[in-house]
Protein backbone atom coordinates (compact mmCIF):
# COMPACT_ATOMS: atom_id res chain seq x y z
CA UNK A 1 0.00 0.00 0.00
CA UNK A 2 1.50 3.42 -0.52
CA UNK A 3 1.54 6.44 1.82
CA UNK A 4 -2.19 7.74 0.82
CA UNK A 5 -3.58 4.19 0.76
CA UNK A 6 -1.92 3.95 4.11
CA UNK A 7 -3.47 7.19 5.83
CA UNK A 8 -6.86 6.52 4.23
CA UNK A 9 -7.44 3.17 5.72
CA UNK A 10 -5.77 4.49 9.01
CA UNK A 11 -8.37 7.53 9.01
CA UNK A 12 -11.18 4.88 8.22
CA UNK A 13 -10.65 2.30 10.62
CA UNK A 14 -10.18 4.92 13.61
CA UNK A 15 -12.97 7.28 12.67
CA UNK A 16 -15.66 5.55 14.85
CA UNK A 17 -13.54 5.89 17.51
CA UNK A 18 -12.46 10.02 16.49
CA UNK A 19 -15.93 10.78 16.57
CA UNK A 20 -17.49 9.60 20.39
CA UNK A 21 -15.40 12.32 22.18
CA UNK A 22 -16.60 15.29 19.85
CA UNK A 23 -20.16 13.84 19.79
CA UNK A 24 -19.55 13.94 23.87
CA UNK A 25 -18.95 17.32 23.65
CA UNK A 26 -22.07 18.42 21.94
CA UNK A 27 -23.86 16.15 24.24
CA UNK A 28 -22.22 17.02 27.25
CA UNK A 29 -24.10 17.43 30.65
CA UNK A 30 -26.29 15.80 33.15
CA UNK A 31 -25.65 13.62 36.02
CA UNK A 32 -21.63 12.43 36.19
CA UNK A 33 -20.47 8.94 35.61
CA UNK A 34 -19.10 9.70 39.70
CA UNK A 35 -22.65 10.57 41.11
CA UNK A 36 -20.33 13.16 42.86
CA UNK A 37 -18.21 11.13 44.70
CA UNK A 38 -14.32 11.65 45.55
CA UNK A 39 -11.28 9.36 46.67
CA UNK A 40 -8.71 10.97 48.83
CA UNK A 41 -10.02 14.30 48.66
CA UNK A 42 -10.35 14.49 44.72
CA UNK A 43 -13.88 13.49 42.30
CA UNK A 44 -13.23 10.02 41.12
CA UNK A 45 -13.73 11.20 37.56
CA UNK A 46 -14.98 14.76 37.70
CA UNK A 47 -18.36 17.06 36.57
CA UNK A 48 -16.36 16.69 32.91
CA UNK A 49 -17.54 12.90 32.05
CA UNK A 50 -21.17 12.23 32.38
CA UNK A 51 -23.87 9.40 31.45
CA UNK A 52 -25.43 11.10 28.54
CA UNK A 53 -21.88 12.39 26.78
CA UNK A 54 -20.83 8.55 27.45
CA UNK A 55 -24.04 7.28 25.82
CA UNK A 56 -24.41 9.74 22.85
CA UNK A 57 -20.36 9.27 22.27
CA UNK A 58 -20.97 5.66 22.08
CA UNK A 59 -23.90 5.64 19.43
CA UNK A 60 -22.78 8.33 17.51
CA UNK A 61 -19.70 6.16 17.07
CA UNK A 62 -21.68 3.06 15.89
CA UNK A 63 -23.72 5.40 14.31
CA UNK A 64 -20.99 6.35 12.02
CA UNK A 65 -19.84 3.02 11.83
CA UNK A 66 -22.85 1.71 10.18
CA UNK A 67 -22.94 4.56 7.67
CA UNK A 68 -19.16 3.97 6.53
CA UNK A 69 -20.04 -0.04 5.89
CA UNK A 70 -22.88 1.23 3.98
CA UNK A 71 -20.24 3.89 1.90
CA UNK A 72 -17.91 1.83 1.82
CA UNK A 73 -18.44 0.14 -2.01
CA UNK A 74 -18.58 3.43 -3.15
CA UNK A 75 -15.61 4.72 -1.09
CA UNK A 76 -13.43 2.32 -2.03
CA UNK A 77 -13.79 2.84 -5.55
CA UNK A 78 -13.74 6.83 -5.81
CA UNK A 79 -10.13 6.75 -3.84
CA UNK A 80 -9.06 3.25 -5.47
CA UNK A 81 -8.05 2.06 -1.93
CA UNK A 82 -9.05 -1.33 -0.13
CA UNK A 83 -11.18 -0.30 2.54
CA UNK A 84 -12.17 -2.03 6.04
CA UNK A 85 -15.80 -3.42 6.65
CA UNK A 86 -16.09 -2.85 10.39
CA UNK A 87 -17.65 -6.22 12.21
CA UNK A 88 -20.06 -5.63 14.68
CA UNK A 89 -18.17 -5.77 17.96
CA UNK A 90 -15.46 -3.56 17.01
CA UNK A 91 -18.49 -1.00 16.00
CA UNK A 92 -18.94 -1.37 19.50
CA UNK A 93 -15.34 -1.37 20.83
CA UNK A 94 -14.14 1.20 18.90
CA UNK A 95 -16.80 3.85 20.15
CA UNK A 96 -16.93 2.30 23.71
CA UNK A 97 -13.53 2.00 23.72
CA UNK A 98 -12.72 5.43 22.86
CA UNK A 99 -15.15 7.11 25.56
CA UNK A 100 -13.45 4.30 28.43
CA UNK A 101 -9.93 5.49 27.38
CA UNK A 102 -11.40 9.45 27.90
CA UNK A 103 -12.36 8.39 31.35
CA UNK A 104 -9.46 6.70 32.30
CA UNK A 105 -7.76 9.75 31.79
CA UNK A 106 -9.99 11.68 33.68
CA UNK A 107 -9.48 9.34 36.78
CA UNK A 108 -6.02 9.48 36.24
CA UNK A 109 -5.51 13.45 35.96
CA UNK A 110 -7.68 13.43 39.15
CA UNK A 111 -5.37 11.29 41.30
CA UNK A 112 -2.51 13.43 39.92
CA UNK A 113 -3.94 16.51 41.07
CA UNK A 114 -5.41 17.97 37.73
CA UNK A 115 -8.67 19.90 37.70
CA UNK A 116 -11.52 19.54 35.41
CA UNK A 117 -10.26 20.93 32.24
CA UNK A 118 -6.69 20.97 33.06
CA UNK A 119 -4.43 19.82 29.98
CA UNK A 120 -2.37 16.16 30.01
CA UNK A 121 -0.49 16.43 27.06
CA UNK A 122 0.28 13.12 24.95
CA UNK A 123 -2.50 11.10 26.99
CA UNK A 124 -5.43 14.13 26.14
CA UNK A 125 -4.29 13.30 22.48
CA UNK A 126 -3.99 8.96 22.62
CA UNK A 127 -6.23 7.67 25.52
CA UNK A 128 -8.90 7.38 23.45
CA UNK A 129 -7.11 5.24 20.89
CA UNK A 130 -5.11 3.43 22.98
CA UNK A 131 -8.17 1.81 24.48
CA UNK A 132 -10.50 1.80 21.49
CA UNK A 133 -7.62 -0.11 19.71
CA UNK A 134 -6.75 -2.72 22.76
CA UNK A 135 -10.84 -3.37 22.82
CA UNK A 136 -11.33 -4.34 19.73
CA UNK A 137 -7.96 -6.14 19.78
CA UNK A 138 -9.45 -8.19 22.55
CA UNK A 139 -13.30 -8.56 20.79
CA UNK A 140 -11.85 -9.59 16.85
CA UNK A 141 -8.10 -10.02 16.88
CA UNK A 142 -8.25 -11.38 13.34
CA UNK A 143 -9.67 -7.88 12.06
CA UNK A 144 -7.21 -5.70 13.98
CA UNK A 145 -4.09 -8.34 12.65
CA UNK A 146 -5.45 -7.73 8.96
CA UNK A 147 -6.22 -3.93 9.45
CA UNK A 148 -3.99 -2.41 11.47
CA UNK A 149 -0.35 -3.46 10.05
CA UNK A 150 2.86 -1.94 11.64
CA UNK A 151 2.57 1.59 8.74
CA UNK A 152 -1.16 1.87 9.49
CA UNK A 153 -0.64 1.85 13.59
CA UNK A 154 2.39 3.96 12.81
CA UNK A 155 -0.13 6.48 11.19
CA UNK A 156 -2.72 6.18 13.94
CA UNK A 157 -0.06 7.47 16.45
CA UNK A 158 0.94 10.24 14.48
CA UNK A 159 -1.91 11.14 12.89
CA UNK A 160 -4.38 11.17 16.04
CA UNK A 161 -2.93 13.93 17.98
CA UNK A 162 -2.84 16.18 15.26
CA UNK A 163 -6.46 15.47 14.47
CA UNK A 164 -7.54 16.06 17.87
CA UNK A 165 -5.99 19.22 18.26
CA UNK A 166 -7.25 20.73 15.05
CA UNK A 167 -10.71 19.01 15.96
CA UNK A 168 -10.49 20.29 19.67
CA UNK A 169 -9.16 24.01 18.63
CA UNK A 170 -12.58 24.13 16.57
CA UNK A 171 -14.76 23.00 18.77
CA UNK A 172 -13.29 25.80 21.00
CA UNK A 173 -13.01 28.60 18.40
CA UNK A 174 -16.81 27.53 17.65
CA UNK A 175 -17.17 28.27 21.64
CA UNK A 176 -18.42 24.48 22.07
CA UNK A 177 -15.61 23.62 23.69
CA UNK A 178 -14.04 25.03 26.66
CA UNK A 179 -10.37 24.42 26.40
CA UNK A 180 -8.80 23.84 22.83
CA UNK A 181 -7.19 20.39 23.66
N1 LIG B 1 -18.31 14.93 28.09
C1 LIG B 1 -19.31 14.17 28.72
N2 LIG B 1 -19.11 12.83 28.94
C2 LIG B 1 -17.96 12.22 28.57
C3 LIG B 1 -16.94 12.98 27.95
C4 LIG B 1 -17.15 14.34 27.72
O1 LIG B 1 -20.37 14.68 29.04
N3 LIG B 1 -17.81 10.91 28.79
C5 LIG B 1 -18.56 16.38 27.84
C6 LIG B 1 -18.51 17.20 29.14
O2 LIG B 1 -19.44 18.25 29.03
C7 LIG B 1 -17.07 17.73 29.12
C8 LIG B 1 -16.86 18.00 27.64
O3 LIG B 1 -17.57 16.93 26.99
O4 LIG B 1 -16.88 18.87 29.89
C9 LIG B 1 -15.42 18.03 27.21
O5 LIG B 1 -14.82 16.76 27.39
P1 LIG B 1 -13.39 16.62 28.03
O6 LIG B 1 -12.46 17.66 27.54
O7 LIG B 1 -12.99 15.19 27.87
O8 LIG B 1 -13.72 16.84 29.60
P2 LIG B 1 -13.23 17.96 30.64
O9 LIG B 1 -14.41 18.77 31.02
O10 LIG B 1 -12.03 18.64 30.13
O11 LIG B 1 -12.85 17.08 31.93
P3 LIG B 1 -11.53 16.24 32.22
O12 LIG B 1 -10.54 17.17 32.84
O13 LIG B 1 -12.00 15.21 33.17
O14 LIG B 1 -11.07 15.65 30.92
K1 LIG C 1 -10.40 14.48 27.39
MG1 LIG D 1 -10.99 18.73 28.43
Amino acid sequence: MDLVGTVVVAVWAMLPAYVPNNAAVLAGGGRPIDGGRSLGGRRLLGDGKTWRGTAVGTAAGVALAVALNALRPAAADALGVVLPAFPPAAMGTLAFGAMVGDIAASFLKRRTGRQRGAAFPVVDQLDFVVVALALTALAVPAWVGDTFGLPVLVTVAVLTPALHLLTNGIAYALGVKDEPW
